[in-house]
């Protein structure tokens, strides 16, 4: 099966096509313009999302996620894009100097509609914590600040192994599955 993951972000896409053709499905990029809502959960952004979509595509993922962090009460969460824009990772970082409670977790939901069937949300987390300076230089966005376990970061990681913790592979698993069982798989 191919599909077309509907995003403008290179970063997510190279994770795509890494977790799900490892899974058996091909992917490709398209970056039509949809429309994101500012909302409190990635999940009704990406439930807008799927309905405005769905007026004039009938088989595409999309995917919105975020970096959420305890001390900030959630933030940047449905601002992150905003927020690694305008203060960067430095500016994060700033906002986190000499504070102790660094715990934070990245969330993913995924957006799917395939021909002939209903669309569905898959959602995932990953749990961990900032860093006190940027490390390592592969990845993209939040990378260099995220730790899943408090010493390398997800840009000291190679793709493949971030997508075994990640919050993108986690929900990419789910995706796949659910794919899977409503083919009867
Ligand atoms: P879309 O076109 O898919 O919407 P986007 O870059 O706007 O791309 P999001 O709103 O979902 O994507 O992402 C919010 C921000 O969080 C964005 O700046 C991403 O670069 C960043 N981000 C998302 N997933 C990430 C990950 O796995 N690692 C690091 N940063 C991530």
């Amino acid at each position: 099966m191919r599909i077309k993951v509907i995003t403008s972000n290179a970063g997510k896409m190279r994770e795509y096509a890494q977790a799900l053709e490892g899974l058996g499905l091909e992917v490709f990029q398209d970056s039509v313009p949809y429309d994101e809502i500012q909302a409190d959960a990635l999940e009704d952004v990406v439930g807008h999302g799927l309905r405005d979509l769905m007026m004039n595509e009938d088989s595409f993922i999309i995917d919105d996620s975020g970096l959420f962090i305890d001390h900030l009460k959630g933030f940047p969460g449905v601002y992150s894009a905003y927020a690694l824009k305008t203060l960067g990772n430095q500016g994060i970082l700033e906002l986190m100097r000499d504070v102790k409670e660094r715990a934070a977790r990245f969330e993913c939901c995924i957006g799917c509609k395939l021909p002939g069937r209903e669309p569905f949300i898959v959602s995932a987390a990953c749990h961990g914590s900032i860093l006190d300076a940027p490390q390592g230089d592969k990845g993209f966005g939040f990378d260099p600040i995220f730790s899943s376990d408090g010493v390398r970061s997800f840009s000291e990681l190679e793709m493949e192994e971030k997508n075994t913790i990640s919050h993108r592979g986690l929900a990419v698993r789910k995706l796949a599955e659910r794919i899977g069982s409503e083919e009867g798989i």
